[in-house]
């Protein structure tokens, strides 16, 4: 393996802090992840599934108190307060390296130090970018595996070049006379990110976002802000390819808080005939600009580690079809033939299962089997309907952005925004009702401005005016044009209006349609929507007024929303762009007008 100067001596601080029995640097290969399975299987950590019903997949259940991503232990630790913004936790950079100095100090006793070097995007492209994660937890690796590109391919192309460090730790050491547990972790977490020397460290949490580094901690908070000082986004947003009846194509990207539904919508099955929709990428888009001035995007990750909970074949078909083989599942039900099951996955329920806490579950149990935030890990190449360019290093060019979140109301199905600026307004707007991605209130609505609330390594402000500015720097017409949807609207009883899922594609058409620029749509006070049958709605069975009811926000609804975007925009301060001020404005004046 080829190691520079530079990375050795790194993982040699980290053993030399963390005091493992062994150090492992990670060749990437099917032996090692099958040796890694063999060796945790014999601690109980996992299970191997049936083989016959799934092969080569894999069975864990974490702690019950390790289930989600812990936002409020998440830190961005930048020189300046100012830089991380009111929307992050923040601590002094040297405070926080003394404290986490101190419970590094030996965290790795008695385990083995895995050195994973991946690589976020297709090896090699330009846009692609390589970190090296140090972790205690074979789980992790194996995760990474199919979550990354890793191993000794990815040193060859880093050879002395730079690498983002991600230092992970369960923090469990096995000091003298200390047993081992299923899952180790601890109470204590650390998410902590240093986005001026690039670096993540990560402790206590063995579960998704908060161990496997590359994804939210690297491909997000740590990469927002090297786009932001290189002039390219990365942001939180699935990547699809459409395909019209006459079969031109058009890649649109979409962002949506964690479990709104990103994973369906980046492997839509279309219920009218002749279109097509082809997966790049269901969380992380990574966009530069191409030489034509266009912006061009490649889904960083190699994997999905998708909400299990309602994925079904008549959900979400294609990504069933992707975990058939080579998977991971955490915290689902197991049935007794050794497979897996959880809320939704059929309509029948087992007879009998093993639930995510190890007991005996049945369709009376009292709890669900499975945790709301449980997750399958499947390679992205299992997807029957993954792009043929999903590997392109150039990336594939973007014509659409589309913003949503969990509306009961206000929010209209879908409106397009009457310019960039118009749509980095809403962008800066999307609210969404919080799901159990996140430990913290279900079902709360909050701010989750371009579903990056939770993940933009720098002053949200800043974020605000970067998206300002790459529309400032692009010409209009080569700007992929953005929409904001909604699929979850309620009825006055409570009922969702909009079906969802497959039928989405009836909005994606739209989009499609004022992409090609044909003028079926009419202006409202918010956006630009449908014209009257814009929308093709045959044999959904909604009436007249289920549709405009979808559209409908009343003045004195609009005027409220106004005035509680203003009220949450104070917490900006000075860092608010006058762009966005002026955009709420007009909007208040045109609400005025109604
Ligand atoms: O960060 S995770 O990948 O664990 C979950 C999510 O927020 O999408
Ligand atoms: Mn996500």
């Amino acid at each position: 393996m080829k190691i520079s100067k530079k990375l050795q001596s790194w993982v040699d601080e980290c053993a030399a802090l963390c005091k493992p029995d062994n150090v492992h640097w990670c060749d990437g290969s099917e032996e090692e992840y099958n040796k890694l399975a063999d060796m945790l299987i014999k601690k109980g950590s996992i299970k191997k599934l049936n083989e016959s019903k799934r092969p080569n997949s894999y069975y864990a259940v974490s702690d019950p108190s390790d289930v989600a991503r812990v936002e409020d232990r998440t830190f961005i630790c930048s020189k300046q307060k100012e830089d991380a913004g009111p929307t992050n936790n923040w601590m002094d950079p040297a405070e926080m390296k003394k404290k986490l100095n101190e419970i590094y100090d030996g965290c790795m006793k008695g385990r083995t130090m895995y050195v994973i070097p991946y690589s976020m995007g297709p090896l090699g492209s330009k846009i692609a970018h390589i970190g090296i994660e140090v972790t205690d937890s074979a789980y992790v690796v194996m995760n990474m595996k199919i979550m990354t590109r890793i191993g000794e391919k990815v040193l060859d192309v880093l050879g002395d070049g730079e690498f983002v460090p991600c230092l992970h730790s369960v923090g469990y050491p096995l000091t003298e006379g200390k047993k081992d547990v299923a899952w180790p972790c601890n109470p204590e977490k650390y998410i902590v990110h240093f986005p001026e020397e690039r670096s993540i460290w990560s402790y206590g949490s063995g579960y998704g976002g908060n161990a496997l580094l590359g994804k939210k901690c690297f491909a997000l908070r740590i990469a927002s802000s090297m786009a932001r000082e290189e002039g390219w986004m990365a942001e939180h947003m699935l990547i699809v390819g459409i395909t019209s009846p006459e079969g031109v194509k058009k890649y649109i990207a979409a962002a949506f808080p964690s479990a709104c539904g990103k994973t369906n919508l980046a492997m839509l099955t279309p219920t009218i005939p002749g279109w097509k929709v082809e997966t790049v990428g269901d969380d992380i888009a990574w966009m530069k600009f191409g030489e034509d001035g266009r912006l061009y995007a490649i889904n960083p990750e190699y994997g999905f580690f998708g909400v299990a909970p309602g994925t079904s074949m008549d959900t979400n078909k294609n990504a069933m079809l992707s975990m058939e083989k080579n998977s991971i599942f955490t915290n689902v039900g197991l049935t007794d033939d050794g497979d897996v099951w959880w809320e939704g996955m059929t309509k029948e329920k087992p007879a009998h299962l093993i639930d995510w806490h190890g007991k005996d579950w049945t369709p009376d149990s009292a709890t669900p089997s499975s945790h709301p935030n449980s997750r399958f890990t499947a390679p992205a190449s299992q997807c029957p309907v993954i792009d043929p360019d999903w590997e392109n290093p150039k990336g594939v060019p973007i014509s659409a952005i589309l913003f949503g979140g969990r509306r009961a109301s206000i929010v209209p199905l879908v409106n397009e925004a009457f310019s960039w600026q118009h749509g980095t307004f809403l962008g800066s707007s999307v609210s969404s009702e919080m799901t159990a991605a996140a430990v913290g209130k279900l079902g709360q609505l909050r701010h989750d401005p371009f579903a990056m609330l939770p993940f933009c390594g720098y002053n949200m402000g800043d974020y605000f005016n970067h998206w300002l500015n790459i529309g400032k720097k692009a010409e209009a017409s080569k700007l992929p044009k953005i929409f904001y949807v909604n699929w979850f609207r309620k009825d006055e009883n409570g009922k969702f209006i909009w079906p969802g899922y497959g039928d989405n594609i009836r909005v994606l058409k739209w989009v499609f349609e004022r992409l090609a620029g044909k003028d079926n749509y009419e202006d409202r006070a918010y956006g630009r929507i449908p014209s009257k049958n814009a929308i093709d709605v045959s044999g959904l069975g909604l009436s007249e007024s289920d549709v405009e009811k979808l559209f409908s926000i009343s003045k004195e609804e609009g005027i409220e929303e106004v005035n509680e975007l203003r009220e949450y925009y104070k917490m900006f301060g000075d860092k608010l762009p006058n762009e966005l001020n002026d955009e709420l404005n007009k909007l208040e004046e045109r609400y005025k007008k109604m």
